[in-house]
Formats: C-alpha cells, sequence, structure tokens
C-alpha cells in the first residue's frame, strides 16, 4: 500500500507495508485508490456526457469515504466502486461495447499519481486531499437540502485533471482553485446549517455525564444530531456529544431538546481510551473513526458514510432503534460522573460563529483601538496523536491577557476547558464551532479587515494551525487563496508538500513550520 495522505503518515513519509498508522488496511487502501480512480473515469466521462444529481452525490459520496478514518470497511467500498461504475456505464451504455477503444473514459490507475515526479505528484495530492475534504463539506450541506452547481462542477474538472499530463505551471492553478471553491463550499455548508438549526449563540457546555442511560455521538453531521434527538424525546435517554459534535449545543434548533445534555469526552485520538467500557453506545457520523477496541466493540454505531467491519450501520431509513435499544439495556452511569476536559476544566464554551463575533463589531474595533486587545490568534484545526501538539496548549496558556483567542475543529479540545478569563464583555477564547466554520473565522478577518481599512495580513491577527486530515489541507488551500500570509502550520509539514513546493508557499505566502510557542509568539508579537 501506499498512502501519505494525512499528518500521522509512518515516518512523516509514507504508509507502506500491510497497514497504516490509522489502521487501514493495505486491501482497504487498495479500494480506496480503486474508487478514487473510478471517481476519475466516471469525471472524464461526465466531461463530454450528461450527468445527474444522482452522479453528484456518488462523487461527493466516493470522495468523503476516503477521507482519513471513515470507512474501514472493505465491503462497502466495493460496493461503492460498482456503484461508481454502474453510474459511468449508464451514462455511455455504449462504451463497454465498444471496439475502438480509446481508453478515455477508463478507472484511472492512481500509482501514476503517487510514482509521477515529486513536484507533480505533490500538486495533484493537493488537489485530491483538497478535493476530498471539500467533498465532507458539500456532502453535508446536501443532506440538509443544499447544492452549489460551481462547486458541484470544480469536483469534476478536479478528478478530470488529476489523470492529465500536465506541468506544474498548468496544475498550481488548479490547486488555488481548490483553495476557491471550498470557500464557496463552506459558505454552502454554514447557510445550510444556519438556515436549518438556527444562528449560533454563545453556550456553556457541561461535561457532567447525568446517571441514566445515554448516547454519545460523534462527528460533524448536525442531521444525525437532530434526528436522534427528536428519535429518543421522552424516552429517559440523554444525549452527548463528543469532538467534533461540540459546536451543536449552540444551534438554537438543535439546544431546544432539554435531553441534550453536554459534551462527553475530548478530541478523537483519546476515544480508544475514553469509550473503553462506558456504559452506553456510541454513535459515529464522520470521521474521526479508529480500530475498535473489544472493550467497546459492541456498542459502535455508525452512519452515512462511515462505515467499520461487523459493527452496525445505520442505513438511509435513519431508523436509530437499535441504538436506543443499546443505550437502555447498557443504562448508564448509576450515579452522576464528572468529568474535565484535558486541563481539569468542568465545562466549554461554544457558540461564538460570525453572527455573534460581528454582533460585537463595535466592541471589538473599540477594544482594538484602545489597547484593550493587542492581538488576535486563530489556533485551531485537526487534532492527532503526536506528542508535539502539546505546543498548542503550551501557545495559548501563554499567550499574553490582552489577546484574545479564536478556535475551531477538534485542536480545540487541548486548550477549551482553560478558564482565560475576559477583555470587557468579550470572552478571551471564543470557539467559532467545526472545521468547516473556519468560514466564519474569515468572515470575521475580512470585517475587522473592512473596520481597519487595511488587508486580513495587515490586522493584528495570527494563524497558528493543527493539521491532521484532509479537511485541513482544504481550509488551507481556502487561507492562501485569499492572500493570507504567515499561517504557522504544525505539529509537522504535509509529506505530499515536495521541496519546490513548499518553497513556492514559503516565497509567496510566507508559511512557516511551528517552532516554539515562545519563539512563535515573541516572533508574531515584535518581542524577538
Ligand atoms: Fe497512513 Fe494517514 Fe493514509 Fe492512514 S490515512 S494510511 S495513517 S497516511
Ligand atoms: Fe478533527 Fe478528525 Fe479534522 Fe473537523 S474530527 S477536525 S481531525
Amino acid at each position: 500500500m501506499f498512502c501519505f495522505q494525512c499528518e500521522q503518515t509512518a515516518g512523516c513519509s509514507g504508509c507502506t507495508g500491510k497497514s497504516g498508522v490509522c489502521g487501514k488496511s493495505a486491501v482497504n487502501a487498495r479500494l480506496q485508490d480503486e474508487l478514487t480512480g473510478a471517481l476519475i473515469g466516471l469525471a472524464r466521462v461526465c466531461a463530454a456526457n450528461p450527468k445527474t444529481d444522482r452522479t453528484d452525490r456518488l462523487i461527493l459520496e466516493g470522495l468523503f469515504t476516503t477521507v482519513t478514518n471513515v470507512n474501514f470497511n472493505d465491503d462497502t467500498l466495493l460496493d461503492m466502486i460498482k456503484r461508481v461504475r454502474e453510474e459511468k456505464a449508464s451514462i455511455v451504455p455504449g462504451c463497454a461495447g465498444c471496439m475502438a477503444r480509446c481508453g478515455n473514459t477508463d478507472d484511472y490507475e492512481m500509482s501514476f499519481i503517487w510514482e509521477a515526479q515529486e513536484d507533480i505528484r505533490s500538486l495533484k495530492s493537493l488537489i485530491l486531499f483538497g478535493i476530498r475534504g471539500m467533498a465532507a463539506y458539500a456532502y453535508h450541506a446536501l443532506v440538509l437540502g443544499y447544492t452549489n452547481k460551481r462547486v458541484n462542477e470544480f469536483f469534476y474538472k478536479a478528478l478530470y485533471v488529476l489523470a492529465e499530463d500536465w506541468s506544474m505551471e498548468d496544475l498550481l492553478p488548479v490547486v488555488m482553485e481548490v483553495g476557491e471553491m471550498n470557500l464557496e463550499c463552506m459558505e454552502l455548508l454554514d447557510l445550510a446549517n444556519t438556515q436549518t438549526f438556527g444562528t449560533p449563540v454563545p453556550t456553556e457546555v457541561s461535561m457532567t455525564v447525568e446517571k441514566g442511560p445515554f448516547i454519545v455521538i460523534t462527528g460533524h453531521d448536525l442531521l444525525d444530531l437532530k434526528l436522534l434527538l427528536e428519535q429518543t424525546e421522552g424516552k429517559g435517554i440523554h444525549i452527548y456529544t463528543h469532538g467534533e459534535m461540540l459546536p451543536a449545543h449552540a444551534y438554537p434548533e438543535l439546544k431546544k431538546y432539554p435531553h441534550l445534555k453536554g459534551n462527553f469526552g475530548t478530541a478523537w485520538q483519546n476515544q480508544q481510551k475514553e469509550f473503553a467500557n462506558l456504559p452506553a453506545p456510541i454513535l459515529y457520523t464522520t470521521n474521526c473513526l479508529m480500530p475498535v477496541k473489544e472493550s467497546y466493540a459492541d456498542r459502535v454505531f455508525t452512519t452515512e458514510v462511515v462505515s467499520y467491519p461487523e459493527m452496525v450501520h445505520i442505513g438511509k431509513e435513519k431508523d436509530f432503534s437499535a441504538v436506543i435499544e443499546k443505550a437502555l439495556e447498557l443504562g448508564g452511569f448509576k450515579e452522576n460522573r464528572e468529568f474535565t476536559g484535558i486541563n481539569g476544566g468542568k465545562t466549554l464554551l461554544t457558540g461564538f460563529g460570525h453572527e455573534t463575533v460581528l454582533g460585537a463589531a463595535d466592541q471589538v474595533v473599540e477594544a482594538v483601538k484602545s489597547g484593550a486587545i493587542r492581538h488576535f490568534f486563530l489556533v485551531g484545526g485537526c487534532d492527532g496523536a503526536r506528542p508535539g501538539r502539546s505546543y498548542y496548549t503550551d501557545f495559548v496558556k501563554l499567550a499574553p491577557k490582552d489577546t484574545v483567542i479564536l478556535t475551531l475543529a477538534c485542536g480545540k479540545y487541548r486548550f477549551n476547558d482553560l478558564d482565560l478569563g475576559t477583555i470587557g464583555a468579550l470572552p478571551r477564547l471564543m470557539d467559532m464551532g467545526q472545521c468547516n466554520d473556519a468560514y466564519s473565522a474569515i468572515k470575521v478577518a475580512i470585517a475587522l479587515a473592512e473596520a481597519f481599512e487595511c488587508s486580513v495580513n495587515e490586522l493584528p491577527l495570527s494563524m497558528i494551525l493543527s493539521w491532521y486530515e484532509q479537511k485541513a489541507v482544504c481550509i488551507l488551500l481556502t487561507l492562501l487563496h485569499l492572500g493570507i500570509q504567515n499561517i504557522k502550520l504544525g505539529p509537522t509539514l504535509p509529506a505530499f508538500v515536495s521541496k519546490n513546493v513548499l518553497e513556492l508557499l514559503v516565497d509567496h505566502y510566507k508559511i512557516a513550520p511551528i517552532k516554539t510557542p515562545e519563539e512563535d509568539l515573541k516572533e508574531i508579537l515584535g518581542e524577538a
């Protein structure tokens, strides 16, 4: 196998051999390549033939399926490959029997990319991994009934390009276009989420699990949470969010359910420890799913594109009865259990989306002008297991009292239970939501730049990002597309960024790897 799409890739260069660091088997990796190759073939067919909504959905579903920690199930991958091939055959029924085969619409062989010259491989990887992450966002919007034609069209274009023999100069603009289209895609998801569930409001979330039956729901899919809340209403079952589901507490149409009680656990990489012998079922709606341990294997449920061999999968009909029965059977804790975040805090605060932060724009601008706020840091992104990630906790702890920390995605669990106090009426630590709510951070940055009549790069704002999987790739490309400079990225740089491509990023965008919190803070605040 060969896979180097995530931050924990073996030896910071690539997972090879029998399985990846994430637990993905060589067979699974080969099937994911086969699926991607089939999607490229489908996209090439659609370049000259009419596609349908079903084709669009399949493209999104297929790409999302190959995101890290989503699908470990060979059977569902085989089924998906079959569906993609059937779709292609239905669009060009004559192709299979053609006597003068041109090969233009065949499934693509992914080793052509993995074995290409390193800069070409690097740029094609940025495109592929970027659209994988972006497909997850487009899929979440789609299940809520929201689509964007330009975004959908772009998936076909990007997949098409992957099979082309293009130069670096030709591929680079497509890499940047991933960033541009992902901005539209995140905007679409923001619209879908806020129109369906209301505008997030600042909300305090308890980490205590009350006695009695409960269900833990993890991942990013807010619709699944809504459906679960409806189906558990009046049944004496409490619902707790986990990981990237935490920001759900801030949406009026979700927080109105009194049995949505709080948040259990921290970020994904701690799940094998946190879920061991948990007296409750866990429902996975997206990544990050880790290889399931025996101590909780009888209580893992998956839905949507997430799948793991032998775990119960809740299909499209969204009947959560099996999860509900499991919750009642396990019964939960006998007494209330007080849990804490990794720094010992007992509550978390979330719900600082763009509407809330910009609602306080006057206060924010005033605080900056008066010197009460010296600097903003966006510290966030994907979490992971590497020990170097304690950088982010230390950075936030060391950030001076006249600075504000904006955060998002699961990387925030490194510090979101800290009480950093307030500046005036504003909390110093504001959780903007899930990774896709990077859209909120961008909106806030652009609005502040307008208020101060300067560019985003001239604002007293620095981005200190952590990355792990492919959603972080598309977000990073969006920030670069917007011309944002001086991003600090860690804990390590992506293995798929070649030396020349990195040089280009450093030259144009002054992107830099994180050093130590002390050094980076000094440099940013001009105290070096
Ligand atoms: Fe390795 Fe990451 Fe690929 Fe898993 S997803 S096989 S850990 S590079
Ligand atoms: Fe985390 Fe997996 Fe990426 Fe949406 S849950 S951020 S790593």
